[in-house]
C-alpha cells in the first residue's frame, strides 16, 4: 500500500500476534476475553485460516479443540463453553449453557457444555487453506486425516437434518446462525414470528433470540420439529456460498484422507444448483423465508457468498460485481464493503450487521474475487481492509464512511486475517 514500508507491515503482523496470544487460553482462541469469552465456532476458523501460514499446530490445534464440540448428529456448534482466562462456564456470556442444557441431549458431546446450533461451515475451507499453506507437509497431512471423518460428519448432517426445503441448500434455524446476528435480512422473518404464541409482539432482540432458541431447545433439538414447527427456518446465501466451498475443499482433501472426492464434488453441484434455482434474485442472491416462501428484498454482504464458487456462470459472477463496486456497496463506502447496501432505510453505519465493515467479510469477498482471477478487486479489498486496521486497530467491526472502529478491541478474526493479507 502507498506509502507503507516492510518494517510497518513487520510491526503490524507482530500486533496480530500479540493479540492472538492474548486471547489465548491453552488450545482456544477466543473472540475477544471481555465481550466473548467462550469459543466461537466461525471465529476459531478465521483464527485457523490466520495462523496456518506460520503455525500448523496452531491451526491444528483451535480446530480439534473446537471439535470436542461436534455432536453425534454432526452439527458443530456455535458456542464450546470452556473455563478460560479464570471464569466459570456460565460466566461473562448469555445465553450460557443453562440455556442450552446440551448436557442432557443424547447427542451432545460427554463434560463439553455447547450451544444448540450452528455456524457457517467454513471448517473444511479452513482446513484446505492450513494444509496448503503449510510448511511442515507431514504435520498437515496428519492434521487432515484426523479432522477429515469429522467434516464430513458435519457436511451430512447439513445436507439431511437441515435441507428443510427440499432444494439441496442447508437452511439455518436462528440468525446466531448466519454469523450476522442483527442483519437487516432477518426483520422480516422475526417480525412474521411475533404471531407464535408465547412471545410478545413488541418482544425487544435479544428477548426474541432467546425465546426462538428456547423453542427448538424445548423440542429436544428435534429435526422432525425443525421441519414442521420451528418459526425460523431461512436459506442463506452465504451460509450455502460457504459450505459450498467447503465441499470443494474436502473435494481435494479426500484422496489425502483415502477416500472418494466424488460425492463432495455432487454435493457442491447440488449446492450450485440449489442457489441458482433458489436464491437468485436477478442481480444477486437474497435469502430465502421457507416460512413464507418469500426471497427477502434487501441486498446485504451476505448475497455475495456464493461467488466463493469458481464454477459461478460468468454471467452471474458480472452482475454481482457490478452491485458490489456500486454506490449501494463499495462505491459509496470509504472503507468497504459495508453489510447492508448504503440505499436501504435499514442501513445504520455504526450497528453490527445493519451497516459496518468486517475484516472476516472482507476477507471472504477478497476470496470469491481471487478465485474468478478478479486480482484488482482482490488486490483493493486486501488493501482497504489492511488501511482499516492500521488506522483504528484490530477492531471488531468499522464505519464504512469514516473507517473508525467499532465493537470490540483486539478482536480475534481482525487479528488473523490481518496475517493473511499481509502474507
Ligand atoms: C456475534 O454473535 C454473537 C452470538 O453468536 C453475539 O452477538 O453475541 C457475531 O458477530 C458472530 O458472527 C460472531 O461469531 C460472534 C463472536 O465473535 O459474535
Amino acid at each position: 500500500m502507498e506509502g507503507r514500508t516492510a518494517v510497518d507491515d513487520v510491526a503490524l503482523g507482530r500486533e496480530a500476534w500479540s493479540v492472538l496470544d492474548a486471547n489465548r487460553a491453552g488450545a482456544v482462541t477466543v473472540p475477544a476475553p471481555g465481550l466473548y469469552p467462550h469459543q466461537w465456532n466461525w471465529d476459531s476458523t478465521f483464527v485457523a485460516i490466520g495462523v496456518s501460514r506460520c503455525d500448523t499446530r496452531r491451526a491444528g490445534t483451535e480446530l480439534l479443540s473446537l471439535l470436542t464440540g461436534q455432536w453425534r448428529t454432526g452439527m458443530v456448534p456455535h458456542i464450546v463453553f470452556g473455563r478460560v482466562f479464570g471464569r466459570g462456564l456460565a460466566d461473562g456470556y448469555f445465553p450460557g449453557p443453562a440455556v442450552w442444557r446440551s448436557g442432557e441431549h443424547p447427542a451432545a458431546p460427554n463434560g463439553v457444555p455447547t450451544s444448540g446450533l450452528t455456524q457457517p461451515p467454513l471448517h473444511a475451507l479452513a482446513v484446505w487453506w492450513m494444509w496448503r499453506h503449510a510448511k511442515d507437509r507431514e504435520e498437515a497431512c496428519d492434521l487432515v486425516r484426523r479432522l477429515y471423518p469429522m467434516l464430513v460428519a458435519q457436511h451430512d448432517y447439513l445436507a439431511t437434518t437441515r435441507d428443510l426445503g427440499g432444494g439441496g441448500l442447508a437452511a439455518i434455524v436462528h440468525p446466531w446462525e448466519s454469523g450476522m446476528d442483527d442483519s437487516p435480512v432477518w426483520d422480516t422473518p422475526l417480525d412474521a414470528m411475533a404471531a407464535a404464541p408465547g412471545l410478545q409482539e413488541d418482544e425487544p432482540f435479544p428477548d426474541r433470540y432467546v425465546w426462538l432458541a428456547q423453542r427448538y431447545r424445548d423440542s429436544g433439538y428435534d429435526p422432525a420439529y425443525l421441519r414442521a414447527e420451528h418459526p425460523f427456518a431461512v436459506e442463506d446465501p452465504m451460509f450455502n456460498g460457504i459450505w459450498l466451498a467447503s465441499c470443494q475443499a474436502l473435494a481435494e482433501l479426500a484422496p489425502l484422507a483415502g477416500a472418494d472426492p466424488a460425492p463432495h464434488q455432487e454435493a457442491a453441484e447440488r449446492i450450485r444448483a440449489g442457489l441458482l434455482e433458489r436464491l437468485w434474485g436477478g442481480e444477486a442472491f437474497h435469502a430465502l423465508d421457507l416460512r413464507s416462501g418469500r426471497l427477502n428484498p434487501m441486498c446485504t454482504v451476505g448475497g455475495f457468498g456464493p461467488m466463493l464458487d469458481p464454477g459461478l456462470p460468468r454471467d452471474r459472477v458480472a452482475k454481482l460485481v457490478g452491485v458490489l463496486e456500486s454506490a449501494r456497496f463499495m462505491g459509496a463506502a470509504g472503507y468497504p464493503v459495508p453489510s447492508c447496501e448504503i440505499r436501504a432505510p435499514q442501513f445504520d453505519r455504526s450497528r453490527y450487521w445493519r451497516g459496518p465493515s468486517w475484516v472476516n467479510t472482507n476477507w471472504l469477498l477478497r476470496r470469491a474475487a481471487a478465485v474468478h482471477g478478479l486480482d484488482g478487486l482482490a488486490r483493493l479489498l486486501g488493501v482497504c481492509t489492511l488501511r482499516l486496521v492500521r488506522q483504528a486497530g484490530f477492531r471488531e467491526c468499522f464505519d464504512p464512511f469514516d473507517g473508525s472502529g467499532r465493537g470490540s478491541r483486539d478482536f480475534s478474526w481482525s487479528a488473523a486475517l490481518t496475517l493473511d493479507l499481509l502474507a
